[in-house]
């Protein structure tokens, strides 16, 4: 409010006095990317002016589901009392889960804390010493976010001797460490211990191993434990974090950089709790136990640039999109805006960016003047020409449709630019024809329509072979030739050329001589007899063979 003051008492001269979306104005030089659109007046009258922008960053611990593994590792089913880590006698830390005031549930970690005394989630203790206590926290958010702050765990118990932090990218599906903790670096993990001042920008996506947040009896004064967001935006930044422009240039042009701050998920995967340094007392184990007050992870919807604003609807995260984009994270073009391929708003250059908006797809409705319908194609990203008329198809309606060829003599845009085929249905083995309106023929029939019979074949329901010729005289036995497609043949005789004798009752049977077909008789006869026995005998004996040998 001050700063708008400010502005309203001295407007500089770089901002136009016309300026009438006003909500809020940059008050610094980099920008905080707030608005996605103003009305401006140009030469031209009223417009609007679009630019990149992005939700401020928030609390995202009130979005989140947590999720426990194993689920039964929260206390107080049954009843258990734990001891103090440096005090073996001093046990007053009671769990009943069936009680309000002594349950531990990890909703606990996510409250507002500040009263006294703090609240907690709790894990039952270490009973099945020397067997790892092993506890996974899922946070999970169902929208990609961009971590703007530090991730503060603060503990109530001792801090853990072997900790990871692990993020997911795609919704769960896999894992990546972000940082590991220990007390001991090298012998939990076998890393090199470090700390994030050892990171360079050259380094700064190195994932390592830090001894800060778990040396000895320290938790006892800090209870944190950190991933450090601020100290690696610093590395661009600068201390204090004063040059921004300098870091969203670099988060605008490296992926790798983007997505290193950018998650659905985070995990806690608690290894080992806090031992105060000595000796595992085993027979105390209730003392040995990981407690979680509170955890924070600050940060902003990703939105790829094109909404300022982020709303939580039906257990929900999703970005209010601008620029006539949509999606959780506004990451395609809205229906009939699909004109160029989507694109993220980018922070350059600074203070405004660019919004990269999408644009109406009316425009590239182009079909020749045979449709005035498109559709967007999802899958392929382009847009295509629906119900091309004038037998015409294709993505602008410039091919014609099959059955049809192009008219050479007619522009694409012309009613008559596809001619019917016309392949006679009877000799074309299809009714497509080529480029220039020839047909595909059948054998024996040609014609760019197919309708014509080559030599030696007739028409008749496309083209057949001829059969006869009464020149030739190929039909026998006084047979006529009729349309030289087939003979007709006298009573008594049949076949294509009436080659064969009719056996017909009336004509007294086909027992002539040149009929060549003798009565059958039975195989009655005594030589056939003999040799179907000699045949079996011979068989029978091949089947001695092989034992024979
Ligand atoms: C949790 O449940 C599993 C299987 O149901 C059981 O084996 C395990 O002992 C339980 N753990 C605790 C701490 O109650
Ligand atoms: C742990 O030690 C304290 C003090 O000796 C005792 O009161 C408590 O019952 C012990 N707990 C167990 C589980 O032995
Ligand atoms: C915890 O998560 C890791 C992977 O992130 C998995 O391997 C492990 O089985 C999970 N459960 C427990 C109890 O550690
Ligand atoms: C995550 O969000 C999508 C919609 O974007 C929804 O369909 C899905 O059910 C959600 N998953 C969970 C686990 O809430
Ligand atoms: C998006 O489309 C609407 C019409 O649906 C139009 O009024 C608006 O100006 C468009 N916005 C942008 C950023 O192009
Ligand atoms: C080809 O197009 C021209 C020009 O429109 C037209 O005059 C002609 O009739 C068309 N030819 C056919 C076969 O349709
Ligand atoms: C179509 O086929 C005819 C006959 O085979 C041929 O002469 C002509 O060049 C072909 N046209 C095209 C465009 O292929
Ligand atoms: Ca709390």
């Amino acid at each position: 409010l001050f700063l708008l003051l400010l502005l309203l008492l001295h407007p500089p001269p770089s901002l136009h006095p016309l300026l009438l979306s006003s909500q809020r104005h940059y008050p610094a030089a980099w920008g905080h990317y707030d608005v996605c659109k103003s009305q401006v007046y140009t030469d031209e009258g009223l417009t609007w002016d679009y630019m990149a922008c992005q939700p401020e960053a928030a609390d995202m611990t009130q979005y989140l589901k947590v999720t426990l593994d194993p689920p039964n590792i929260t206390c107080g089913d049954p009843p258990e009392t734990y001891c103090a880590l440096e005090n073996p006698y001093m046990c007053n830390n009671e769990c009943d889960a069936s009680t309000e005031e002594l349950a531990h549930p990890p909703e606990l970690m996510f409250d507002i804390e500040g009263r006294n005394p703090t609240t907690f989630w709790q894990s039952t203790s270490w009973k099945k010493y020397p067997k790892a206590l092993l506890v996974n926290i899922t946070l999970s958010w169902n929208k990609t976010i961009e971590l703007t702050d530090d991730i503060i765990l603060t503990f109530e118990s001792g801090r853990p001797e072997q900790m990871v932090l692990e993020k997911s990218l795609d919704y769960g599906r896999t894992w990546q460490p972000y940082q590991f903790y220990a007390t001991d670096c090298l012998d939990a993990f076998t890393m090199e211990p470090k700390t994030v001042q050892d990171l360079t920008q050259h380094t700064l996506l190195d994932i390592i191993c830090t001894e800060e947040y778990s040396r000895g009896y320290v938790w006892k004064y800090d209870k944190t434990v950190r991933f450090e967001i601020k100290d690696r935006f610093a590395l661009f930044a600068g201390p204090r974090l004063h040059n921004m422009a300098s870091l969203y240039g670099q988060l605008d042009t490296t992926k790798n950089l983007r997505d290193f701050f950018t998650i659905t998920d985070l995990r806690v995967r608690l290894l080992r709790p806090a031992t105060g340094a000595t000796m595992v007392d085993e027979n105390n184990l209730s003392r040995y136990f990981y407690a979680i007050s509170d955890i924070k992870v600050q940060g902003r919807c990703k939105c790829n640039l094109h909404a300022n604003s982020c709303v939580f609807d039906k257990e929900k995260l999703s970005c209010e999109c601008e620029h006539n984009t949509t999606g959780p994270d506004c990451g395609r073009c809205k229906r009939n805006y699909q004109g160029r391929a989507w694109s993220a708003g980018s922070y350059l250059p600074i203070p405004k960016g660019t919004a990269n908006i999408c644009e109406y797809t009316h425009m590239h409705c182009e079909c020749f003047g045979h449709s005035n319908r498109c559709s967007y194609i999802e899958l392929l990203n382009t847009v295509i020409c629906v119900s091309c008329k004038h037998n015409t198809r294709g993505q602008h309606c410039q091919l014609c449709k099959l059955g049809y060829y192009r008219n050479a003599s007619a522009e694409l845009d012309d009613e008559n630019v596809c001619i019917d085929c016309n392949c006679n249905p009877f000799g074309s083995v299809s009714d497509r024809c080529n480029g220039t309106g020839f047909c595909k023929c059948k054998e024996g029939t040609t014609g760019p329509k197919c309708r014509e019979c080559l030599p030696g074949y007739l028409w008749d329901n496309g083209c057949k072979s001829r059969v006869c010729d009464n020149e030739l005289l190929r039909c026998q036995n006084g047979g006529v030739c009729l349309n030289n497609l087939r003979c007709e043949c006298p009573r008594a005789y049949t076949g294509l050329l009436c080659e064969k004798p009719r056996c017909e009752s009336e004509l007294g049977g086909c027992g002539g001589a040149d009929s060549g077909q003798a009565p059958l008789s039975p195989p009655s006869s005594p030589r056939l007899l003999l040799l179907l026995l000699l045949g079996s005998a011979l068989l029978r004996q091949a089947s001695y063979w092989p034992t024979m040998l």
